[in-house]
């Protein structure tokens, strides 16, 4: 990261919670772009391990989970030589700077957000006060690395405001500390929808097998996964609102291969839904092959996959310590 003081700062995080680890959706959507950012930003990327712990995990999967993300991860690309990739709770600022940043957080503000009322009703025996103050501990993720732009899906936009918010206030009250960071949406980023029910988002958590396709299912699971998709009772494969179904399919397809709607409508007119499903799975089955088996590799020697998280929470940590001091400093706290 040599020349890092002239690149922008991307900064994002995914949780490793939610059976089998990284869907197409978070592949398309969010992984695979923040691998292509790489070259351009300087960019930090975790594993939002503390933010899972706001709905109750199993200890042994989520430990588990913690390193097949990470290693995940890099084998889809990203490069722990020329970005910060690391575990969250493995930099305990984070923790730190978390706690000093809900003391700045109104409980309003946090009532407000969508994510908490989701969630609060989702699980409504354990409205625990970490799921509450989740937003104060990602702004402290975002701001403890003075994050210039952070790509988000539409659903984590209000919490990026949120960060704004008190970042602004801390700011107005001690002077310039943190950088306002900004929403970041790739430009070939797209919203990956279910195969069942395909107005609902593609989503880890979706308790339907079929309506995910896992970055690590095998070439014939997810040619299923594909066969089985929702579509419509037409037989014409075009790009048109009401066929959600078929949208979805083409939204993949030219994702992976990189055409336009209309090339896609060409290549397949004439031919059935059937063609086109095996089409579509067949191009996901060959885009993920080489990130599955990267990944086995990789998880054949969790002493070298632990060794670059450990590498990667000390370099993460230096940067961060810089703004957790200059933060204390400030607020008052004995140094
Ligand atoms: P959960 O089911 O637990 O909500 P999720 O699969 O929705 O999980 P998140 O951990 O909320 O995933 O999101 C991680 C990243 O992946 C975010 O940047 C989000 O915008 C992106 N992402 C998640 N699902 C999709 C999708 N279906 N299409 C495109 N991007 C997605
Ligand atoms: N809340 C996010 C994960 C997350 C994050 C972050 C994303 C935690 N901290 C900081 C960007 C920046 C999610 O659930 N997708």
């Amino acid at each position: 990261m040599a020349d890092g003081l002239s690149k922008k700062r991307i900064l994002s995080g995914i949780q490793p919670s939610g059976e089998g680890i990284f869907t197409l959706g978070n592949y398309i959507g969010a992984v695979r772009n923040w691998s292509r950012m790489q070259e351009e930003f300087d960019c930090a990327y975790f594993i939002a391990d503390l933010h899972s712990i706001t709905v109750r995990q199993d200890p042994k999967m989520l430990k588990q989970q913690t390193l097949s993300a990470f290693a995940l991860l890099l084998a889809c690309g990203i490069d722990p030589e020329k970005n910060l990739v690391f575990v969250q709770s493995h930099v305990h600022e984070h923790a730190e700077l978390g706690w000093i940043m809900s003391c700045y957080s109104q409980f309003g503000e946090l009532s407000r957000m969508t994510q908490f009322k989701d969630k609060s009703s989702k699980h409504a025996d354990n409205v625990n006060a970490g799921l509450f103050t989740y937003p104060a501990l990602m702004a402290a993720d975002i701001l403890l690395y003075q994050a210039d732009l952070v790509p988000v899906g539409a659903d984590q936009k209000q919490h990026l405001e949120f960060t704004r918010d008190v970042a602004t206030r801390f700011n107005n009250l001690y002077g310039e500390v943190f950088k306002l960071p900004e929403p970041y949406i790739p430009p070939m980023g797209a919203k990956i929808m279910s195969l069942q029910e395909p107005d609902k988002k593609m989503s880890k958590s979706d308790p339907n097998p079929k309506s995910k396709v896992f970055i690590l299912d095998e070439e014939n699971v997810i040619l299923k996964k594909f066969k089985s998709a929702v579509t419509d009772s037409e037989t014409e494969v075009v790009y048109r609102e009401g066929k959600d179904g078929i949208n979805n399919l083409m939204t993949i397809y030219a994702s992976i291969t990189g055409g336009t709607y209309d090339e896609i409508a060409q290549e397949f007119a004439g031919k059935g839904y059937g063609d086109f499903k095996v089409c579509v799975g067949q191009c996901v089955a060959d885009e993920l092959k080489p990130v599955r088996e990267e990944y086995a590799r990789l998880m054949q020697d969790k002493k070298y996959v632990e060794e670059l998280m450990k590498k990667g929470a000390e370099n993460a940590g230096y940067v961060a310590s810089r703004t957790l001091n200059k933060v204390k400093k400030k607020v008052g706290l004995y140094l």
